[in-house]
């Protein structure tokens, strides 16, 4: 059975692990590894020793969290995905990365179906990534976004 690993931190305002892991069970059937760790520059490493577990390696890690409004956390959000990014390619393992950026909802309330929408839509990339890559192919090209609506494909 494969492993699915799901990070994510305490500084987020919506328990996006939970979505995640809540979504990725309606589809599959198979192992998950929690890890919560206090912010998003905790992730990466989080993740690789899930990847490189001795005992229970993980198939595929989803990365959540909330990058804040202030011009530190945009800095801090940047060096986060550089370090999900460096992790990846050190275990060549997908680390799906879900970030939401507080300030691109207008108030709290949109904020959390944002969290909770992108991180269900990601767990189900993730799922689609792990087992169904070919259902990926047929959505190239579609304009695909995670929590508000899809832009769709460009058209002349
Ligand atoms: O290693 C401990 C902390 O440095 C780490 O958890 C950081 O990710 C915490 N953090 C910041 O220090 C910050 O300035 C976070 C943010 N901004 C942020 O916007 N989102 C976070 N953590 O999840
Ligand atoms: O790992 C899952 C996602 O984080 C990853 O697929 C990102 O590349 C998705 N993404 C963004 O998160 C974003 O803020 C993309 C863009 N912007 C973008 O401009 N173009 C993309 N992806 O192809
Ligand atoms: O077009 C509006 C948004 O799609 C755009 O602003 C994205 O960059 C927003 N976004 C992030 O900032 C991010 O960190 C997205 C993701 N991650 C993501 O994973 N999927 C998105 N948008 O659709």
């Amino acid at each position: 059975m494969a492993t699915i690993g799901i990070v994510d931190t305490t500084f987020a305002r919506f328990d996006m692990g939970s979505a995640a892991i809540d979504e990725v069970k309606r589809h599959v059937s198979v192992k998950i590894r929690r890890v919560t760790v206090p912010g998003i520059k905790d992730l990466p490493v989080a993740a690789k020793r899930l990847i490189e577990d001795s005992k229970d390696p993980c198939d595929l890690i989803i990365a959540l969290g909330m990058p804040g409004k202030m011009e530190k956390d945009k800095m801090c959000a940047n060096q986060a995905s550089m370090g999900l990014i460096q992790a990846q390619l050190m275990t060549n393992t997908h680390i799906i990365e879900v970030f939401v950026h507080e300030d691109e909802a207008k108030d709290e309330k949109e904020l959390a179906f944002l969290m909770e929408q992108r991180s269900r839509e990601h767990a189900v990339n993730a799922v689609k990534l792990l087992f169904k890559p070919e259902s990926l192919i047929r959505e190239a090209g579609t304009g695909q976004r995670q929590g508000f609506e899809d832009v769709g494909p460009a058209r002349m």
